[in-house]
């Protein structure tokens, strides 16, 4: 018996009233059924456009528009316009911003032109910070955001830049982000750039993926990448004003290293062999491993023990890296920072900031009922849902799944 498949895609429509559907969704997981898109094959896990699940907002949402009026706002790659400001709040200083009013805004063939020397493609998991499972994963193709902001001449009085989607013109619907300026010009060693994406794997991105163009923020949960990106402002602003502060939400936080279980039976036979499979997303501290733990219900659970430290975990495998929609892959170069240029392997294995596939060894259960866990041990040796196990942050609770085996 197959967990009863049930689309997401719709919940998320709802905006802000979602909130009250998604602790729904949450329980659903907790039983163990999976609400996201499971990679089952393959070592890259490359979710195609479309399988993604979406979390938007808009009404209407702006790439549902009819075509004139796609056209008419940018929605479309031949008439997009970015705007580069200063913000007119701030007294942040550049000498040559891009503005619609005077014909200098950011067009997308210039962004191709740049493209030509400075296009970049990396691996990236998107993850919203309040849902258990990703969202999708891959290949990101774009321009780093700071090649761009050069051509705008920044000078002084620049502490963060802000962005912005299409939103109806509606301030009610606007979604907004901040990032620090140097997180924007200069990359922390072994990090990515955050960019101008235009392109998942290798085709150019669709409205409903947030094109045409959107921002990529290769560490961060999925509400700093925002699509259908419309105005970026330069702001001598002290401190981040993002629309997902609102709701409690922590807009610093950098993605959490944590396992799923893809499809389980709820019921086997002793006689079959189990196979425990899923997915783990590589946070910012990487992953080491991916355990697991079958627990017979009638056994005492460890005391004072609420992440389970204590419980006899085993290990299961990471598959392996099989260059699936790597080896073929003909865009903008992998960045050096994840793939060797020479080889095109990765540097290390999982990746960060990526989605991964992991199975355990086939196992048979004697007759009873059995609580099953998966938890991931990051590169810094520290178990799920450590070491940030708070709320609000991104989710990472150990998941768990209930079988029973019968006679
Ligand atoms: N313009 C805009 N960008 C947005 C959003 C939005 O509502 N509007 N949602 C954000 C959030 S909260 C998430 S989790 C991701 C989801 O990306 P996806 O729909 O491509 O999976 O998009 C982000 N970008
Ligand atoms: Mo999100």
């Amino acid at each position: 018996m197959k967990a009863k498949a049930f689309s997401r895609r719709d919940l998320f429509k709802l905006g802000t009233a979602g909130a009250a559907v998604l602790t729904t969704s949450a329980e659903v997981q907790a039983a163990g059924k999976k609400a996201g898109p499971v990679c089952e094959e393959g070592g890259c896990c490359i979710t195609p456009s479309g399988d993604f699940y979406n979390v938007e907002r808009g009404n209407p949402l702006p790439y549902k528009l009819p075509p004139e009026k796609l056209r008419e706002i940018g929605m479309v790659r031949e008439t997009w316009q970015l705007e580069i400001i200063s913000d007119p709040t701030s007294n942040a200083k550049i000498e040559r911003p891009m503005l619609r009013s005077e014909g200098t805004a950011l067009t997308f063939d210039r962004l191709m032109e740049i493209a030509k020397t400075k296009a970049v493609s990396y691996l990236k998991v998107i993850t919203c910070n309040n849902l258990a499972d990703p969202l999708g994963h891959g290949l990101w193709e774009g321009v780093p955001l700071r090649d761009v902001l050069w051509e705008c001449g920044p000078v002084e009085n620049l502490r963060h830049v802000w962005y912005h989607g299409h939103h109806n013109e509606d301030p009610k619907q606007i979604f907004k982000c901040y990032l620090p300026m140097n997180r924007v010009f200069e990359d922390p060693p072994g990090e990515l750039p955050v960019m101008l994406c235009y392109k998942l794997n290798g085709e150019f991105l669709t409205g409903e993926r947030g094109g045409p163009v959107r921002m990529i923020v290769p560490e961060a949960y999925g509400f700093k990448s925002v699509k259908w990106l419309q105005r970026i402002g330069f702001t001598n602003a002290h401190q981040s004003d993002d629309t997902y502060a609102n709701g409690n939400n922590d807009i610093n936080s950098w993605l959490k290293t944590f396992a799923r279980f893809g499809d389980l039976p709820a019921q086997i036979k002793a006689a079959d062999p189990l196979t425990l499979h899923g997915n783990a997303q590589v946070g910012i501290s990487g992953l080491k491993k991916v355990q697991f733990w079958m627990r017979d219900v009638s056994a005492p659970m460890p005391p004072n023990d609420p992440y389970f430290a204590k419980a006899p975990w085993q290990d299961a495998e990471i598959a392996p890296f099989d260059g699936s929609g790597i080896a073929g892959f003909k865009g903008a170069p992998l960045h050096p920072v994840q793939f060797d240029p020479a080889t095109r392997q990765p540097r290390e294995w999982p990746l960060r900031h990526t989605l991964c596939r992991w199975t355990a060894k086939p196992v048979k259960l004697p007759p009873g009922r059995y609580e099953l866990r998966c938890r991931t041990v990051d590169a810094n040796g520290t178990a799920q849902p450590l070491p940030r196990p708070f709320p609000k942050s991104g989710k990472n609770n150990i998941q768990k799944a209930l079988l029973e085996v019968v006679a």
